[in-house]
């Protein structure tokens, strides 16, 4: 039975007359603001608490009730899907923290909350080993053909003659992009599959047991698989260009697990279309939860729903992650996982 909010420690004094924190005292109605949807339990929590009212990331158009009510918020609890605009917090006089589901935070403008001094959350770690579970899970399906031919036997196509053969997958050279908390996840996995890492990360990694590669498509050029696990947002926005598929080459895998964002789409498209990479493992896309028409027929792709972090003990951790941020800012003004802005 997971923890409902009241009960944890960090939460449990909240609203309680002797304890009265910063005001106005939270529990307020919109004190709290729903940004999303989000997890449908933990909406449950934040409405049963503070009776949290919900906004769509787009919030044109608003009753002039909920726009007053708006005035009064002082943490939104959102998703990495929704996160906060420029022109939301502009709705938002009294917002203080915002409060993200996700160790992705790329949906909130940053520099936005940075100049009002709003802070942020997010929920990094819990979801490491899951993250890092999926792509493994799409790295072997590429290369072995998993989805492909759990599609040969579905259509009857076995009784007339046997898949092809797949690719090796162990012992091969992979290239992780990003070499952050999930980054480092994966490479710990593929030193059970004997594979040979290298990164590229903005910057070298002291001490990193791995061989850093300060150019990407210098990375791509020497692996058989790039592994993208950087952050999405501005800096990576199409990071995977055409020259880095181009350098991955015709036996070449790509496997994304961050953000569609950190790929040239169109490029990818092209490059799968073409022969110029081998095949793709896809968990996240540009525009979610479109995916590009093109990639639906091919054999060569594996494409999931944004479902990296989506079980069901990683997402209760993160939703406690959550909640125990949401508590310790209406408590005390600090968060427990901050984010640096
Ligand atoms: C979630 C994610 O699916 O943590 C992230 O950044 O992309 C995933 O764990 C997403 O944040 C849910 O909104």
């Amino acid at each position: 039975m997971e923890t409902p909010l009241a009960s944890t420690p960090a939460t449990a004094p909240i609203g309680s007359p002797d304890t009265t924190p910063v005001p106005p005292s939270p529990g307020t109605a919109a004190t709290v603001l729903r940004v999303g949807p989000l997890m449908p339990q933990l909406e449950k929590e934040l409405i049963a608490e503070f009776d949290a009212p919900l906004i769509s990331a787009v919030a044109d158009e608003l009753t002039p009730e909920r726009e007053r009510e708006l005035t009064q918020v002082r943490v939104v609890v959102t998703g990495g899907r929704f996160g906060v605009s420029a022109a939301l917090m502009d709705r938002l006089p009294a917002l203080e923290a915002i409060v993200n589901f996700g160790v992705g935070y790329d949906t909130t403008d940053t520099a936005a909350a940075r100049e009002r001094g709003i802070a942020l959350s997010n929920t990094p770690d819990v979801l490491n080993d899951c993250v890092a579970d999926t792509a493994l899970s799409l790295l072997l399906d590429v290369y072995r053909g998993i989805s492909a031919s759990d599609r040969y036997v579905r259509a009857g196509s076995w009784t007339s003659g046997n898949f092809p053969l797949t690719t090796r997958f162990t012992g091969t050279r992979v290239g992780i992009v990003g070499l952050g908390r999930i980054g480092s996840a994966i490479a710990q996995r593929l030193q059970g599959f004997d594979c040979r890492i290298s990164y590229h990360n903005r910057r070298e990694i002291p001490g990193s047991p791995f061989p850093y590669v300060d150019s990407l498509v210098e990375l791509a050029r020497r692996s058989d698989a790039l592994v993208v696990a950087a952050a999405g947002g501005a800096d990576s926005q199409k990071l995977i260009s055409a020259e880095v598929l181009e350098a991955l080459g015709p036996d070449g895998v790509l496997v994304n697990i961050s953000r569609g964002s950190v790929v040239d789409e169109d490029a990818l498209v092209a490059a799968l279309t073409t022969g110029t990479i081998r095949g793709a493992g896809l968990d996240v896309f540009a525009d979610e939860p479109n995916v590009p028409e093109e990639l639906l027929d091919l054999d060569n792709v594996v494409l999931l729903p944004h479902l990296g972090s989506g079980t069901v003990e990683t997402r209760a951790d993160m939703r406690q992650l959550v909640l125990d941020n949401l508590a310790s800012w209406l408590e005390n003004g600090t968060l427990l996982t901050p984010v640096r802005l």
